[in-house]
């Protein structure tokens, strides 16, 4: 019997002597610095991961994924990949020029021949892949408010893959997995996908899965890019290697993706079929709600549970990879045991902790039983995330001029340090301005631009546990989310709107800065002449009119209190 790895995949690699002289050639090329999501695009685009594809869509292409899944030479693709760039760059770029692609340190990976270049219909995008124009969903809001507004296609020749310095071993290239399981005599390989820790549930139901389809199995984490406010790949991977050796020996394999997932849902599923098809899978987990990106604006599921396993049924044949059902696992504590949900007689007492209830027990460092997830898993999650009162957090004060966020900013600051405990710094508006933003303007683009810059400065404070007090104005809600998915991933972010109303602001006016404004002397002033955007779900909204200072930094207080980020007595 042939193997089903019989034939390697094709990659976009050109050969070592053709790589020296291209890049000699690059030096002189435009060039793009390609960002984090580009790069992991780019990396499964050369090593047959995205596999028909030979470089970025060219329009054609990303019309027909778009509208219809379909290549133009028919072949299924439901995602479009696009090498997206920004109007400077794009300007005067005509098709027919070569491009070099850059990693962040500026080393060139790939040469690209644009043929085609574009203004796509974002809103068309994303009602048509990801189901509704809505920036709730996070790969809606990476298009509009972070993707380029020019697309560029075309083939690309590879030089280089990406380097990573992390977990080596652990990384495959498709055809790397195609060799392996050919040398193991691997059949049939189920391969489940995650962006979560491993808990026993899972060890359960992976398992189960690869003896009912008689196969052996490949956990295949994403590394790339996941959903904002995920645990770090990095925490991940530890618990991954110790979930490894649960399995029988020589049964089970791990290897590390780095995609860059979307939260697609049903388009998501049947793409990281087509992926895993390339990386030598004969079956895939798809599971109830698989790569679901949460909640949309209304409140409501952007998907149905059973969307992505009913396309993925579809396309089955199409994808040459065989779905398999995902069980959903539950203890029975009377059997000490795991068993499928539906398989359980009544009157058994059925135990579950929930993501929300696993992530408070972490947060507050409370038990976490050995029935729902392995010691050595729950060690490293406890590593990587400290009981809040032990991590650092941001406080971003946002409002119009005026409203007293500089000087509520000030009296948190005071009240923090002599609580003492962990080091605080405060970033107020005009001192930013002064020192970081000294270059900077009040148009949309120099307003965000500020924004981000303190909000790299706090994401890096709250990281490495301090507190950060933050104090601009602050006005657009996109820039704010933006702060906050930086700041997310290493700890809290309490965004505090001080709501002091406009006509209060410009009564106490500390700066006469509103009467200019009123004259026309100062212009794009927010409020009078600009726009402010307000939050509408911040962590607390204070407004200035009626309290005093000290009154709104301990409703702050009591706030950090309340989220378990400091203890008052
Ligand atoms: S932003 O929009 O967040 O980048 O603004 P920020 O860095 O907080 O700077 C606001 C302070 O700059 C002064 N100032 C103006 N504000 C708004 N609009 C215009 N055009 C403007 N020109 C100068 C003003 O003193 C703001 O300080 P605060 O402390 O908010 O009163």
């Amino acid at each position: 019997m042939t193997h089903p790895n019989q034939t390697p995949i094709p990659e976009l690699y050109v050969s070592a002597d053709a790589a020296a002289a291209l890049k000699d050639e690059a030096g002189a090329m435009p060039s793009w610095d390609l960002t984090p999501r580009q790069l992991c695009d780019l990396e499964l685009l050369m090593n047959g991961g995205f596999n028909p594809l030979k470089g970025f869509l060219t329009q054609a292409d990303y019309d027909g994924v778009v509208n219809d899944m379909r290549l133009t030479s028919g072949a299924l693709w439901p995602m479009p990949i696009n090498l997206d760039v920004s109007e400077k760059f794009a300007e005067g770029l005509e098709p027919g020029t070569d491009i070099a692609l850059r990693d962040q340190e500026g080393v060139i990976l790939a040469i690209m021949s644009v043929t085609d270049k574009w203004t796509p219909n974002k809103s068309l995008e994303a009602e048509k892949v990801f189901g509704a124009d809505d920036v709730a969903h996070p790969a809606v809001n990476y298009l509009h408010n972070v993707a380029g507004p020019v697309y560029l296609g075309g083939p690309i020749k590879g030089l280089q893959a990406p380097t990573h310095y992390d977990f080596r071993a652990r990384r495959n290239t498709p055809n790397e997995l195609r060799a392996m399981f050919k040398k193991l005599n691997w059949q049939r390989v189920v391969v489940f996908q995650t962006r979560n820790p491993l808990h026993r549930a899972h060890q359960e139901l992976t398992f189960r899965a690869a003896r009912e389809a008689q196969a052996n199995l490949m956990i295949h984490p994403v590394v790339g890019m996941t959903k904002p406010g995920d645990v770090d790949h990095f925490t991940r991977v530890r618990c991954y290697e110790a979930v490894l050796d649960k399995y029988p020996s020589a049964t089970t394999t791990l290897s590390l993706l780095n995609l860059a997932m979307r939260m697609a849902g049903p388009r998501e599923a049947v793409w990281h079929g087509l992926i895993r098809k390339n990386h030598g899978a004969t079956h895939f987990i798809v599971g109830r709600d698989h790569a679901g990106p949460g909640k949309n604006s209304a409140g409501e599921d952007f998907y149905g549970p059973y969307d992505a396993q009913d396309l993925f049924r579809q396309h089955q044949d199409e994808i040459g990879v065989e779905m398999v059902d995902f069980k959903h696992m539950v203890y029975v504590q009377e059997r000490a045991q795991y068993e499928p949900a539906d398989e359980i007689e009544e009157g058994v007492t059925v135990l579950n902790i929930s993501g929300t209830e696993l992530r408070r027990r972490l947060r507050e460092g409370l038990e976490i039983p050995e029935w729902f997830s392995f010691p050595e898993v729950v060690q490293e999650l406890r590593r990587n995330s400290p009981p809040r009162a032990k991590q650092g957090f941001t406080v971003f004060f946002t409002g119009l001029s005026g409203s007293g966020k500089s000087t509520v900013a000030n009296a948190l600051m005071v009240k923090l340090m002599e609580m003492g405990g962990r080091p605080v710094t405060l970033l107020d508006g005009d001192v930013v301005r002064k020192h970081l933003s000294s270059e900077l303007g009040f148009s949309k683009e120099h307003r965000d631009i500020n924004i981000k810059r303190i909000g790299y400065v706090a994401s890096e404070i709250t990281k490495n546990g301090g507190i950060a007090i933050c104090a601009p104005i602050a006005p657009y809600t996109a820039t704010r989310r933006a702060v906050r998915e930086m700041i997310e991933a290493g700890g809290a972010f309490v965004e505090v709107h001080v709501a002091t109303p406009l006509e209060e602001c410009e009564r106490r006016d500390r700066k006469g800065l509103y009467k200019l404004a009123r004259e026309g002397k100062i212009k794009e002033f927010t409020g009078i002449s600009d726009p402010y955007e307000e939050p509408k779900t911040p962590e607390l909204r204070l407004d200035t009119t009626d309290i005093d200072v000290d009154g709104a930094a301990h409703q702050v207080l009591l706030k950090l209190e309340g989220m378990g980020l400091i203890g008052l007595s």
